[in-house]
């Protein structure tokens, strides 16, 4: 499973309670009875969350599990107002999940988003006695506490957010792909329906680690239950872009993308929406009488002009390293899509 979580940790967290705000009257000299002059209290801290693209775990959640703002500070005389207190900013990785701790109910979601997000507001600061004069009260002895802060106990998980999902239909050689690249060990068998639960390798390019999702394969009909059905769709829903493995050795070759695009549109039009990349697979097969694996690839270039396309073959090694530069360059455009710094 795909949705695993590789991390989780409990924290209490809480927002700063607002300052109170002051009464005083004004005192100079020769002013026998000065006005209010009363400042408001400073505002609590806030809650905020910091989504840190260089984090991958939670465990620094697990030293420190309390994290609390700071109070507001008191308004002061000559209508000084009090100091508004420090947000208490917690650091988490993406891909990070806020729930209740009771209820596990989700609070938040954060996916591939990065920046801050403010959680919990702080109490807002008491009116210091300066707003409360009028022309009946020249003197008022009046002034507002500050609104409390709030409190709330988290379950923090991480839920592993694939950057590339492989589809293709069965035999295809994703799971070959996934050996090849990275370190899982997936099973390969030249039947269809090998891979039967997704399975998840760490392709490492320069210092960015790019999470690929081999899943099962995909026939026409899928969405209506076909082989083994689109369920397992669900799993490179948050992927951040997609590569179709077509099998240049079969027949089918032309279809293929064509037949994957309705069944992927069926299951989500998000889906269809993410950044792609056809991959062209075992171009080291000749097809006896036929044309060439390379005039094949052509052909699929020339059935889907708009489209990106690429030969490889696992066995000879053929287009890999233009293979891996184009999953890095797909993986780092997702990344600046999805950066939409300040959110709420
Ligand atoms: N000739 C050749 N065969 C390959 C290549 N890549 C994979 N194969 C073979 O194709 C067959 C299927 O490979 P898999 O990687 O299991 O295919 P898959 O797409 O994961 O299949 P499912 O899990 O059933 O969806 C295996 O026999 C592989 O050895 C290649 O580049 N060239
Ligand atoms: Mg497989």
């Amino acid at each position: 499973m795909i949705d695993k979580f590789a991390d989780e940790a409990l924290i209490e967290v809480s927002s700063g309670s607002g300052g109170n705000g002051c009464v005083a009257f004004r005192r100079e000299k020769y002013v026998p009875l000065g006005g209010p002059s009363g400042g408001d209290g400073g505002r609590g801290g806030a809650v905020v969350f910091e989504v840190r693209r260089n984090l991958r775990t939670l465990a620094h959640l697990r030293y420190k599990q309390s994290f609390k703002a700071e109070n507001g500070r008191d308004g002061e005389g000559s209508q000084r107002y009090g100091r508004n207190g420090e947000d208490a900013v917690i650091p988490v990785p993406p891909g990070t999940v806020l729930k209740d701790a009771d209820t596990g109910e989700i609070i938040r979601d954060f996916g591939r988003q990065e920046g801050s997000f403010l959680f919990l507001k702080g109490g807002n600061g008491g009116w210091g006695n300066v707003h409360f004069k009028s022309s009946v009260t020249q003197a008022p002895r009046k002034a507002l506490p500050g609104k409390p802060g709030s409190l709330r106990r988290l379950r923090v998980e991480i839920q592993v957010l694939a950057d590339i999902g492989l589809v293709g239909f069965p035999n295809a050689g994703k799971s070959s792909l996934l050996d090849r690249f990275t370190n899982a060990r997936p099973k390969i068998a030249p039947y269809p329906f090998t891979t039967k639960i997704p399975n998840l390798g760490v392709l490492t390019l320069g210092d960015r680690d790019i999470i690929l999702a081999d899943i099962p394969g995909l026939i026409e009909g899928a969405s209506n239950g076909a082989g083994l059905g689109i369920r397992f769709l669900k799993h490179i829903s948050r992927t951040a872009a997609l590569a179709f493995l077509i099998d240049l050795s079969q027949d089918n070759y032309r279809e293929a993308f064509h037949i994957l695009y309705k069944e992927l549109e069926a299951f989500s039009p998000e889906l269809v929406k993410k950044p792609r990349l056809l991959v062209g697979s075992k171009t080291d097969l000749e097809n006896a009488g036929e044309s060439s694996p390379s005039e094949r690839l052509a052909t699929l270039q020339a059935t889907y002009p708009g489209e990106r396309v690429l030969g490889i073959s696992v066995f000879s090694g053929e287009g890999l390293a233009e293979l891996a530069a184009c999953l890095g360059a797909l993986a780092a455009e997702a990344d600046r899509e999805d950066r939409p710094g300040w959110g709420t």
